[in-house]
């Protein structure tokens, strides 16, 4: 046996730098052991294969958008229903597709999904690779992937919209690192240039914020990992976390979150088309806490998502 695990090179599309045009047409999985499953159990969404007719369920999907927060997914959701013109019947509401697992919350609206991930990259991949998985077993096709989110800016006006270019890991790296069988494997974190654009054209023409491009830098920690002083242990100087924060914003990073990363290279790695939107909600080289009021934390909240129901509108010919 080899001292090093083989891994199935299952790209085809790489270009020199690496990067995998994003591209419409049928979900993929670049997984050959799917195929041979006899049960495909989707366990974190209550969802399989087996037990639910998945193309009839979500077959004309073509917009999954995701978002932190249970709640803010289900607001999104409600705010599409009035967005597509769609009719709830009276007397029903949504639901919630994937109750009975109580981890994530996903809602359907016409072909919007809205997808609920957590916080932090753990928890955003898991239901990114379920939620691909089932895309995949339902036959959709020209599917784009939206995260929705909340960031720390740096020098911009708190509600200011950033659509990430470039996603980066705290040490600027372009890439997710993930131990795999023993060994560290880097995904690259590419995204669609073309996407970015159209969304910040849609958001310019609201004159109340601005909606910027720029690179977003993803930690796995809200406090240290995000050179805050107020977490419950630090060990550096207001001087250097001043100094970190300058040089990483004179490198191009407009604003720090926690999931880009990973959305970016798992998008990337499924050739889908993909953009990660986020508004701030404090500027960190002035701030580390986040002291807005609650009403204007959903609004700044809900920038993204007008944005993002505005490109679906387009897309789908209602305006
Ligand atoms: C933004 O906000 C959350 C932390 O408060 C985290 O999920 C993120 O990326
Ligand atoms: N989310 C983050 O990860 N960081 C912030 O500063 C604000 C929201």
């Amino acid at each position: 046996m080899s001292e090093f695990p083989k891994f199935l090179d299952l790209d085809i599309e790489k270009d020199i730098s690496g990067r995998i045009t994003p591209r419409d047409g049928p979900i993929t999985l670049r997984n050959p052991h799917i195929p041979k499953l006899k049960e495909d159990v989707l366990y974190h969404l209550n969802l399989s294969d087996k037990a639910n007719d998945l193309p009839a369920m979500f077959g004309d999907v073509k917009f999954v958008c995701f978002g932190g927060s249970p709640k803010r997914m289900e607001k999104f959701a409600q705010f599409m229903v009035g967005q597509l013109n769609e009719k709830i019947p009276a007397g029903m509401t949504l639901s919630d597709i994937s109750h009975g697992s109580d981890r994530y919350v996903l809602y359907k609206v016409g072909p919007v999904l809205s997808v609920s991930h957590g916080m932090g990259i753990p928890s955003l991949s898991i239901v990114f690779h379920e939620v691909l998985k089932m895309l995949y077993h339902a036959d959709c096709k020209d599917v784009k992937f939206f995260r929705l989110g909340t960031s720390g800016g740096l020098g911009l006006e708190p509600g200011t919209v950033v659509i990430t270019d470039a996603a980066v890991d705290g040490l600027l790296r372009p890439y997710m690192e993930v131990a795999t069988l023993g060994m560290i494997l880097q995904h690259p974190a590419f995204l669609d240039r073309d996407l970015c654009e159209q969304l910040q054209e849609i958001g310019t023409k609201n004159q109340q914020y601005e909606t910027v491009i720029g690179k977003t830098m993803c930690t796995y920690d809200f406090y240290e990992g995000q050179a805050r002083l107020d977490g419950a242990f630090c060990d550096f100087t207001e001087e250097d976390k001043m100094a970190f924060l300058k040089r990483i914003h004179d490198r191009g990073v407009l604003n720090i979150e926690m999931e880009s990363l990973c959305f970016a290279a798992m998008a990337h790695r499924a050739a889908v088309k993909s953009a990660i939107i986020c508004c701030t909600i404090v500027d960190r080289l002035k701030s580390d806490q986040i002291t807005a009021s609650h009403e204007t934390l959903e609004e700044w909240q809900e920038r993204p998502q007008k944005i993002v129901a505005k490109f679906i509108r387009k897309q789908l010919g209602i305006e």
